[in-house]
């Protein structure tokens, strides 16, 4: 199961309250005072983690606590601090206050933290409190409260590529080939329900990120299918793969097909339209296929990428090419 948002609320660890001691020991006469600070509040941390792949396991409670700072104890003991509570995240979480919606944090790298509640501090111990004038104070502070709060913890994935097309496009099997991820692949539409990030090696040196969706249809951007719930995955890709099946078996002509998810990214959003975006007409393995890519590719206009997953065709290319924008090497 996926899950791509989640709302908790957090309650930082309260501070130890301060002791209040005198020294009582034979050959001390007048020992003073002799009580320590409490321990400061634990505090609950966000981390962007890449093991985790959805909030499913960050929405499985809706609240999360850190641990008490322990009281001043005598001899000047200061108590223990709070344990801290850290949760950890996907890599692209952005994290919002529940109540205004503005963003605290987007966690975009592994590691990345958010310290969200902040444990209260202990409290002084009565030796804290002495000076000249009062050599006995029988004060001490105590404890503050940790804070709390709500925030809002939306996943937005971040992978440099995006592949976007109709169901059934080979965007699964492109990635299993490309990759070591493992999507399921199979030959009826939305077999792909959550987004899915691989690692393809490019050349010698360099790999990049690439989101398996799943598939797009006509109104994704109004809802339809498993639509804007996705699209929204999409808008942090650098570059889009756009996959359109040129076989003979494929649902739909691949000039309207292409031209559908075309209307969808636009409709979507216009920044998304403007993003550089490769077209690909894969399953390109029959002189059928071949005529249709022809087809696409003038009526395109752009250059088109031919591509077949089962035999190797093209993948190559295809990923250098995305590799140059990406880096900033060649622009589109
Ligand atoms: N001949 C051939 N078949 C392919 C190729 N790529 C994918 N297929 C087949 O096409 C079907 C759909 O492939 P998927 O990779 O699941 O397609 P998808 O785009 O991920 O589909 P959704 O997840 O439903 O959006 C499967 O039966 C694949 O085996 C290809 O390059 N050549
Ligand atoms: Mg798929």
């Amino acid at each position: 199961m996926f899950r791509d948002e989640c709302q908790i609320e957090v309650a930082a660890g309260k501070g130890g309250d301060g002791m209040i001691a005198f020294r009582r020991e034979a050959f001390v006469p007048r020992g003073g005072p002799w009580g320590g600070s409490g321990g400061d509040g634990g505090d609950v941390i966000l981390v962007a983690d890449s093991h985790e792949s959805s909030l499913l396991h960050a929405g499985r409670q809706p609240r999360y606590t850190a641990g008490n700072g322990q009281p001043g104890g005598p001899a000047n003991r200061t108590g223990h601090r709070g344990e801290d509570f850290i949760l950890p995240v996907p890599i692209g979480t952005q994290v919002r206050d529940k109540q205004r919606g503005h963003l605290l944090r987007d966690l975009a790298k592994e590691g990345d933290r958010l310290i969200l509640a902040k444990g209260g501090d202990g409290g002084r111990g009565n030796t804290h409190f002495a000076n000249a004038v009062r050599q006995a104070p029988r004060i001490a502070e105590t404890g503050r409260p940790g804070e709390e709060r709500a925030v809002h913890l939306e996943l937005k994935i971040v992978a440099e590529i995006g592949l976007v097309g109709l169901p059934n496009a080979g965007k699964s099997t492109f990635l299993s080939r490309v990759s070591a991820a493992t999507p399921k692949v199979a030959d009826y539409p939305f077999t792909t329900l959550d987004p899915q990030v691989g690692i393809a090696q490019v050349g010698d040196y360099d790999t990049l990120c690439i989101a398996d969706l799943p598939g797009l249809i006509e109104g994704a951007s109004e809802g339809v299918g498993l639509g804007i719930k996705f699209l929204k995955h999409v808008e942090r890709c650098q570059v889009l793969l756009h996959l359109v099946d040129v076989s003979e078996s494929a649902s739909e002509d691949p000039v309207a097909a292409w031209k559908s998810i075309r209307r969808e990214l636009e409709n979507y959003s216009s920044e998304l339209a403007a993003r550089p975006c490769l077209l690909v007409a894969s399953k390109c393995e029959t002189e059928s296929a071949e005529l249709a890519a022809q087809e696409l590719e003038d009526e395109a206009g752009q250059a088109l990428f031919r591509i077949s997953s089962p035999t190797g065709r093209g993948l190559s290319e295809l990923l250098t090419a995305a590799r140059k924008i990406v880096r900033g090497e060649e622009s589109y």
